[in-house]
Order: structure tokens, then sequence, then C-alpha cells
């Protein structure tokens, strides 16, 4: 997030949520917003093709088609523009390459827009109206957006419209993307991605290159990684032979399960690093039990860029250790084998951390965003947002005020694109999947606790009563659903969730996760899946009948 969750909930004037499930999936930032609107009448504005529960307290809801997003975002900036709101004293003192933006917008009339989204032109000039008089807004954003065949342009989108009204670098504004996992921030941050070491240093940058290896003693590959969907495609070609998972449920996760088990069968050696014996560890040759976050100490780093001390509660069961004891066992009896490549040029002075403050330090020294963060002040209870650059930094909640990290903020036009496969004869329904509260991804923590399995025990798919009738199915149905790739079994829900013409399924549930379904097509840039727009058909499933029960 390029703001805090503080900032947004107490100065927003305009709150605009756009592809986040958020009262479901960020339940605290969702209760902060309904707050925010109900006690100091800030407005809320809620564009997601699905109606979701955050949906019934905004005042307007946008229900767009899903895919449609640019179109969308490129309709708003059109009207803005031809209304004379854009700010234009940011736009020439903080961006570039307005007049681009500008020329694409153009054709984006509210009419265009309305046909190819589906949202009437009232409401999208109604919405256009409301972010223009109400300033500083926030733009909140999560998978709805990113995953996508054009997930980076889609982002893209989202900062054009925040900068052209003036919303970034100040309180209650920003382009907020909703990190999904505790410490899916803080994994990134310390360079858990293909192509950068800690603090997004890139592996291709000679100097940063040269900094780590001095430090860590070693040569290191100036070669960019693979992502976690150019792993799965090379372990089935069989470019990939190793394969060493660490807290990571590709079997349920990924999209196309069936091309994931082929790529699981091939592998010719597979470790897997998980808290509990999962789909995944069924195509594992070893398997090592981890210690979960309350047995372990160290920081999460959350969606709002904010370093939090994690302290260790309860001794790991049985012979589970943590993570980073693994991981540093195997790295020294590898070593020891004399099995890591290239050899060190120096003795392994690394890999000797006495206490979780000994990381830090190494952090501080290699991660100039973490240079000022220490035990110390976390246990303190100072509230710090990186960047810290120094130990007398008091973080930075708000990014880019008075300037962009890159120099000028750069408006980057994108016309609107279809999704890489739309419902045909054949696949008459679009898909979209995504997470229900009561369960997290795969299930494997959820799925064990009894009190949220009483309440959702089994899958449900969202279907429409149109479609519904249509196919003769109600709510005690089970349905099939199939796609080019698969198909899953699983009760219907038969309801006003969703439009006519969308389904609605989760991943929670490994016989009938909806990653039999998806469509592996990346966007070229981030790599993402398209997990939320794929092609599917419905039917009565012959093979379990009409059963039992009162979900639905
Ligand atoms: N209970 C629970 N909470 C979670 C998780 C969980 O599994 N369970 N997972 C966590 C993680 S890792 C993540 S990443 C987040 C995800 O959090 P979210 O992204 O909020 O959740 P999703 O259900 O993936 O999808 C968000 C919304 O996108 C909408 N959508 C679908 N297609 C489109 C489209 O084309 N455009 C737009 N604008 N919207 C669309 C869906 O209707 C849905 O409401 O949740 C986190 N929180
Ligand atoms: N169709 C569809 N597919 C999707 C998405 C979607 O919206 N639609 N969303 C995608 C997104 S945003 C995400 S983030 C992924 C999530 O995909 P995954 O990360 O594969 O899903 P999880 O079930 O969260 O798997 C995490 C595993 O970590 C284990 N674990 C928990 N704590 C620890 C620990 O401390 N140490 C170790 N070693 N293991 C631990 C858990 O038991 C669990 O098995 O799914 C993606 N897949
Ligand atoms: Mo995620």
């Amino acid at each position: 997030m390029t703001n805090s969750i503080r900032d947004i909930a107490e100065d927003s004037q305009c709150i605009f949520i756009i592809g986040s499930n958020t009262t479901e999936q960020h339940p605290v930032i969702g209760a902060k917003i309904r707050r925010a609107k109900r006690q100091r009448g800030a407005k809320l504005i809620v564009a997601d093709p699905r109606r979701i529960d955050i949906a019934d307290y905004a005042d307007l809801h946008l229900r767009h088609k899903p895919g449609s997003d640019i179109a969308l975002l490129n309709g708003l900036m059109h009207i803005i523009l031809r209304d004379g709101q854009e700010d234009e004293a940011f736009i020439a003192e903080r961006t570039e390459g307005f007049e681009d933006l500008k020329a694409v917008v153009e054709k984006y009339t509210p009419e265009v827009a309305s046909e190819m989204t589906g949202v009437p032109v009232e409401d999208i000039e109604k919405a256009a109206r409301m972010m223009a008089e109400n300033r500083p807004g926030a733009l909140l954003y999560a998978m709805g957006i990113t995953q996508h065949i054009v997930g980076v342009a889609n982002v893209r989108s989202c900062a054009n419209l925040q900068m052209m009204l003036g919303n970034m670098g100040v309180p209650g504004g920003g382009v907020n993307p909703l990190r999904g996992q505790n410490n899916v921030q803080g994994a990134c941050d310390m360079g858990g991605l293909p192509d950068v070491y800690p603090g997004y240093q890139k592996v291709t940058n000679l100097a940063a290159q040269e900094k780590f290896e001095q430090a860590w003693g070693t040569p290191l590959s100036g070669q960019l990684g693979l992502t976690i969907t150019e792993i799965m495609n090379a372990a089935e070609a069989g470019t990939v032979k190793c394969l060493h998972i660490i807290g990571e449920n590709p079997m349920t996760s990924d999209p196309d399960l069936n091309h994931v088990r082929r790529a699981l069968q091939q592998t010719e050696f597979i470790v897997a690093q998980d808290i509990f014996f999962t789909e995944t560890c069924q195509y594992a040759d070893v398997i090592f039990p981890a210690a979960s976050f309350v047995e372990k100490d160290g920081t999460f780093t959350n969606t709002e860029r904010r370093i939090q001390q994690v302290r260790k509660a309860v001794e790991p069961p049985g012979e589970a250790m943590t993570d980073s004891w693994i991981i540093t066992e195997l790295a020294r009896r590898l070593h020891a084998l004399g099995a890591v490549s290239p050899e060190p040029s120096a003795p392994q002075a690394a890999w000797d951390y006495a206490t979780v403050a000994d990381v830090m330090a190494e952090i501080n020294a290699l991660t100039p965003s973490y240079a000022g963060i220490t035990y110390p002040r976390l246990k303190a209870g100072e509230q710090l947002h990186w960047p810290v650059p120094n130990q007398d930094h008091p973080g930075t909640p708000i990014l880019h005020a008075g300037k962009f990290a890159r120099g000028l903020g750069q408006f980057a036009g994108s016309d609107h694109v279809l999704p890489d496969e739309l419902p045909d004869d054949e696949y008459p329904l679009m898909l979209t999947t995504g997470r229900v509260i009561y369960h997290w991804h795969g299930g494997e923590m959820t799925r064990r606790a009894r009190g949220l399995n009483a309440v959702y025990p089994k899958a449900l798919i969202e279907i429409n009563p149109r479609d519904a009738a249509q196919a003769g199915i109600d709510g005690n149905s089970m349905i099939k659903v199939t796609s080019r790739r698969g198909d899953i079994v699983a009760r219907a829900q038969v309801t006003d969730r969703v439009n006519p013409g969308l389904i609605f399924a989760t991943f929670h549930f490994p016989d009938s996760a909806a990653n039999f379904l998806t469509n592996p097509a990346l966007d070229p840039i981030a790599k993402i899946p398209e997990f939320k727009v794929c092609a599917v058909r419905v039917e009565i499933s012959r093979a379990e009948g009409k059963v039992e029960g009162t979900a639905g």
C-alpha cells in the first residue's frame, strides 16, 4: 500500500474499492472502512462483478463484467477530463506522459465504457463525479485487479486515475493493494522473488551483485529465476528436476491442477516443507515438518509496510522445526558434502545466527529500506513503516509525498483487452474464482478448525437463479462444472450475488478445487495467472445425483 490503514480510515473522503472482497478477505480493514462511512460519512464506491458484502454498504456498486476493469477506469477518467476535474497542478508538477494517457482515454466515452463493462452510463457518471467532488480519495484493490492477463495494465490504470485526481502522496489517498498473507510483503521485501535481492535490488544490477557477494562470501549468479507458474511448466517439460516447496500447496492453488499433477509426478525429487500433510505432500519424496507462526520468533511485514514483532508462544510439536532452522541445516549439510556450487571463496561466516536480532542486523546492513529497524525499537512499540533509512528515522507511512520514488509519476494508458478465454456455445458461462471468509486457500489450516467446518463444511458454487432454473438446478443440487482443462463437482448455491452468465467457485476444498478448471494464461510482465476469468459449462451431476442437505 502507498498509504497506511489509519490514514485511509481517518482522512479519506472517498474510498474506491475495486476487485477486493474487503470485509471477507481483509476483515479488519473492511470494518474500518465501514466505520469511516458510517461515522464520518466518507463516500464508498465498490466496483466488483459480484454483490459482495461491502457492496451493500456502498453509495454506489459498479457491477462490471469480469475482465473489464481497464474499460471502466478509462471511462471514469474520460468523464473527469471532459468535466475539467483533473488536478492540473499535480499533473504538471509531479507526472509525465499525460498527453499519451489523454489520447487513450479519449476513446472511452461513457457509452463505449458502458458497452464494454455492462455498467449503466449513469452509474459511471455518478462514480466519476463522486470521486472528483470528494478528495482526497483512496483506491483499494486486490486480486480482482491483478489476476488477469492484463494484471499489470489494470494496476497502471488504477495509478492513472489516482494521479489524475491528485490523490497521491497525501493522507487519505493512494493506490493501495491489499496484500494477502500476514507476511507476503515481508517475504517479497526479503527477496522472495525470482529477480531481486532483499530490498528489491535487482539481481541483474552488478553493484548489487557485488555487494551481496561480499557480504555472503560467495559468488552469485546474475541470472533471473523462474516464477511459480513457469516452474511448473519447466517441471512438466523435465528441465526442472528438483523442487523444494516451502509453505505452498500448488496442488490446490496453482491454475490447471491436472497440469500441476503431471508436473509433480514428472519431477525427479520433491521436498515438501509444511506444518500439515497437504495435497502437494502426496507427491513429495521427503517431507520436513515445519513449525507454525506461534512457534517461532521474528517479524512480519504487513500490507501497510509495517514491521511487526512475532513472539514464540508455544514449542513446536513433535519433530517440527522452524523453517529457518531447516533451511540453515540443509545449507550446512550441502556445504559439507561439497555440493554447494559455485564453491564459496571464503569460509562461510553466514548461517551463524544466534538470535533473530543477528538476522535483523544483516538485514539492516544490506537492505536500505530496513536499515533503521531494530528489535529494541519494535519492542518499544514504535510503528515502523518502511522505508526506515536509519535508526533515527520515524518510518514512512505514506509513500510518494512531494515526489515519486522514480522522480515523476508515469502515466501509462492502456486499452481494454478481452480475457484470454471467453464463453462460447460449448462453454457458455464465465467462471470467476476466489475465497470465502471461513476458509483459507487450500484449506489445510481452516478445514481443521471445528468451528469453521461447522459453518462451511463443503465447497459451494455460486450460480444465478436464472442460470440455475435453466439447468434445473436448485440449492440442493450437486452440479458438475467443466472447462477445457478439467471438471469438479460441488453443491450449487443459488444466489444473485452473481449475475446471470457468471458463476463463482473457491479453491478451499481439494476435491472440488476451482483450479481444476482455471486457465493458466499469464500476464506477460507479472506472470500472474488469469484466475479471475475462464469459460465453463454447468450441468446437474449425474454421478452424485441429488443429495441431502441444507446449504444453498
Ligand atoms: N478468509 C480469507 N481471507 C483471505 C484469504 C483467504 O484465503 N481466506 N487469502 C488472503 C490472500 S493471500 C489474498 S491474495 C487476499 C485476496 O483477497 P481478495 O482479492 O479480496 O479476494 P478474492 O476472492 O480473490 O477476489 C476479490 C474480488 O474480486 C472480484 N472479481 C472477480 N473478477 C473481477 C474482475 O474482473 N474485476 C474486478 N474488479 N473484480 C473482480 C471477486 O468478485 C471478489 O469479490 O485475501 C487474503 N485474505
Ligand atoms: N483459482 C484461484 N487460485 C488461486 C487464487 C485465486 O484467487 N483463485 N489466489 C492465489 C493467491 S493470491 C495465493 S496467495 C495462493 C495461495 O496458495 P498457497 O500459498 O499454495 O496456499 P495455502 O493454502 O495458503 O498454502 C500455504 C501452506 O503453508 C502451510 N504453512 C502455514 N504456516 C507455515 C509455516 O510457518 N511454515 C511452513 N513451512 N508452512 C506453513 C499451510 O499448511 C499451507 O499448506 O493461491 C493462488 N491461487
Ligand atoms: Mo494471495
